[in-house]
């Protein structure tokens, strides 16, 4: 049932390549397949790493498919010595939502030179990422994000 998103989550993944404003700003250029993206307040480096993550609001597309996930999280990672993206590895994000509540892990699948995932962002709120990785180097990592859905 998840392979069944990827191409979906693909196509959006050709909308990441245009970051434009820093903060949770919506950024009106950037638009594919009819999802705006927004970038998301970068993470304090973790041991070497560096973090930025993108967020697509993906519900009208997702919905036609009668699926019920809203937000497409892309979160790519970068060695701040060589500033070369680190696609090995894994990740998983923990998303607390407006009612404080932390939910499971989501397995995050490797895209591009990213990690992405679909997140169901039910209501308007306060949502906080907790992304945690295990790179290339085998070691552990937590990148943190939030995200104000109005
Ligand atoms: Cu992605």
């Amino acid at each position: 049932m998840k392979k069944s998103i990827l191409p979906l989550t693909l196509s959006l993944l050709l909308a990441t390549a245009v970051p434009a404003v820093w903060g949770g700003e919506e950024m009106p250029g950037l638009e594919m397949g009819g999802s705006k993206g927004v970038m998301l307040n970068p993470a304090s480096p973790q041991d070497g790493v560096m973090a930025m993550a993108h967020l697509y609001d993906i519900q009208a597309a997702m919905s036609k498919n009668g699926r019920q996930e809203t937000h497409h999280l892309m979160v790519i990672f970068t060695d701040s010595a060589q500033g070369k993206p680190i696609t090995q590895g894994l990740a998983a994000v923990k998303v607390t939502g407006p009612d404080g509540v932390k939910g499971a892990p989501v397995k995050m699948m490797p895209m591009g030179d990213g990690f992405g995932a679909d997140l169901t962002l039910a209501r308007p709120g306060k949502y906080d990422f907790e992304v945690g990785t295990k790179l290339a180097d085998s070691r552990r990592r937590v990148f943190t994000f939030s995200y104000l859905r109005k």
